[in-house]
């Protein structure tokens, strides 16, 4: 921590995911039971996560998904959905918040014609794709902020954002479910898609079978486990924490880099033969003032 600016050493807390997380260095014996206090009080909007062991990462996914590792985790509320459209305006109304991508005067938007990112004039969390198209319906989630608008967000509401390994603790339903989605194996159930993705070859072609080309309302795809909407596609959602080396963290060494904030839990662009970020496991890195039209976020408390 002593090498880095001021500026950034603010932001810098989640490389000790204390008194949130424990990472372990063995695993544990037993487990605890799981049960949700009497007369708890959930709020609005939030599900309750217990607390428990999980273990992060994978061992068949991306180089950066391993080594797993063992965590314990202590209970917190989740949003039951990614911060939506009209609750962000909620925010910018009550604040006079400037986002970054209004302050850049533009954002990242795949260009599906060109098959790649460029940085589009007039993007916003408003018109996600650009002036020249549609807003973004209130429903849906917000995109195009950056890490540090995220944050401002969680702020104003009281909460804060997850880290990764909370997020994924959640993804797994607080029980360590070894499932690549959190409702399971599978993606599509009788013939119908559970989850907002790319259908098709990225950036090639997209079938399009789920219904949506971007972004869908938030709960559309409907609910895991534990009670949350997309975990599974849609938007990535920032994390608090830096990127960390898994192979580090497993162990006992803090990361030190500060490049990039960790995303989880996919978009309506990945497809399995690309990164088939919508797994549990799933990561995805993002310098934290960039703003793009497929991320957006969750708070927990
Ligand atoms: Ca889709």
């Amino acid at each position: 921590m002593g090498s880095c600016s001021s500026e950034k050493k603010a932001e810098q807390t989640s490389f000790d995911f204390s008194p949130t997380v424990k990472i372990l260095k063995e695993t544990p014996k037993t487990f605890p039971k799981q049960e949700v206090p009497k007369n708890l009080a959930i709020p609005d909007g939030m599900v309750y996560v217990p607390g428990g062991y999980t273990q992060i990462g994978t061992t068949d996914g991306m180089d950066f998904e391993k080594p797993m590792f063992w965590v314990e985790v202590k209970p917190f509320f989740m949003d039951i959905s990614p911060v939506t459209v009209g609750q962000f305006r909620e925010f910018i109304k009550a604040t006079n918040y400037k986002t970054y991508a209004e302050n850049f005067g533009d954002g990242g938007f795949f260009d599906t014609d060109a098959k790649g990112w460029i940085l589009k004039k007039g993007v916003n969390w408003e018109y996600p794709q650009g002036k020249d198209q549609p807003k973004a319906p209130d429903n849906h989630p917000v995109t195009q902020v950056s890490w540090y608008d995220a944050v401002a967000y969680a702020k104003w509401a009281g909460k804060r954002l997850p880290s990764e390994i909370e997020w994924e603790h959640a993804a797994r339903n607080a029980k360590n479910d070894r499932n690549l989605y959190p409702f399971g194996n599978e993606i599509i159930k009788d013939g119908k898609p559970l989850a907002n993705t790319w259908n098709g070859v990225f950036p090639n072609y997209n079938k399009n079978t789920d219904g949506f080309f971007y972004t869908s309302p938030v709960g559309y795809f409907g609910k895991t486990p534990l009670g949350l909407t997309d975990m599974t596609g849609n938007v990535w959602q920032w994390c608090d924490n830096w990127k960390i080396n898994y192979a580090d963290i497993a162990q006992g060494i803090m990361p030190t880099d500060t490049t990039e904030k960790v995303e989880k839990g996919g978009s309506f662009l990945c497809e399995p033969g690309w990164c088939h970020g919508y797994r549990v496991s799933g990561r995805s890195f993002t310098s934290p003032e960039t703003s793009l039209m497929h991320v957006g976020f969750r708070c927990v408390k």
